[in-house]
């Protein structure tokens, strides 16, 4: 992979309620009325201001994403997207592509330099981590080739073992 490419992709592990970026996105579900995870997480640190946001949208379906502000968080903006549950069928890996593509679509059309993604799918919903890392890195490398922005997209583990999947990957596509 270009070196231009993959240098504008970066991976860490911690929490993303505490990330410093334009935007973090969130692995909700379709009610985008918070939940478990990091969904839970981000919420409590953002305050009650982010669901009442979230209940002006009216859900959202698997695959697509929405934006909202960031309230109390370090970031300015949060991207909520709906990650399939993982039943081991093709169409899943098309909709989890679908999530990190229509997040980074919304990241651009909002000026987005900097933004964060946590595993989506991979905690509740039972994504493999390893397909679920190819789909994140392969998508969004193919979004960074095509446009200018974001500048920076960042991939935050809350695991060690997890981060050493993204790891191991990015060795073998440097
Ligand atoms: N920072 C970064 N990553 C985190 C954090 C954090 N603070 N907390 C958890 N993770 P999950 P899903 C990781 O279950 O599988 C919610 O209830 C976690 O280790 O949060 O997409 C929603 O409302 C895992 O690798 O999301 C939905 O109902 C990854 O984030 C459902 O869970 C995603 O795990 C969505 O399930």
């Amino acid at each position: 992979m270009k070196k231009e490419i993959l240098d504008r992709m970066e991976v860490r592990q911690g929490d993303i309620t505490r990330l410093d970026a334009d935007a973090i996105v969130n692995a909700a579900n379709s009610s985008l009325l918070g939940g478990g995870g990091v969904d839970g997480a981000i919420h409590r640190a953002a305050g009650p201001e982010l669901l009442a946001e979230c209940r002006t949208i009216g859900g959202c379906p698997t695959g697509e994403a929405r934006i909202t502000k960031g309230y109390h968080l370090p970031a300015r903006h949060v991207i909520h997207t709906v990650g399939p549950v993982y039943r081991g069928k093709l169409r899943d890996s098309t909709l989890l592509a679908a999530c990190y593509e229509n997040s980074l679509r919304l990241a651009l059309e909002n000026h987005i330099r900097t933004i964060a993604f946590p595993a989506i799918s991979c905690g509740v919903y039972g994504y493999p981590i390893k397909d679920a890392c190819r789909i994140a890195v392969d998508t969004t490398a193919r979004f960074l080739e095509a446009h200018p922005l974001p500048e920076t997209v960042i991939f935050i583990l809350f695991s060690a073992k997890d981060r050493a999947v993204y790891e191991a990957y990015f060795k073998t596509i440097s």
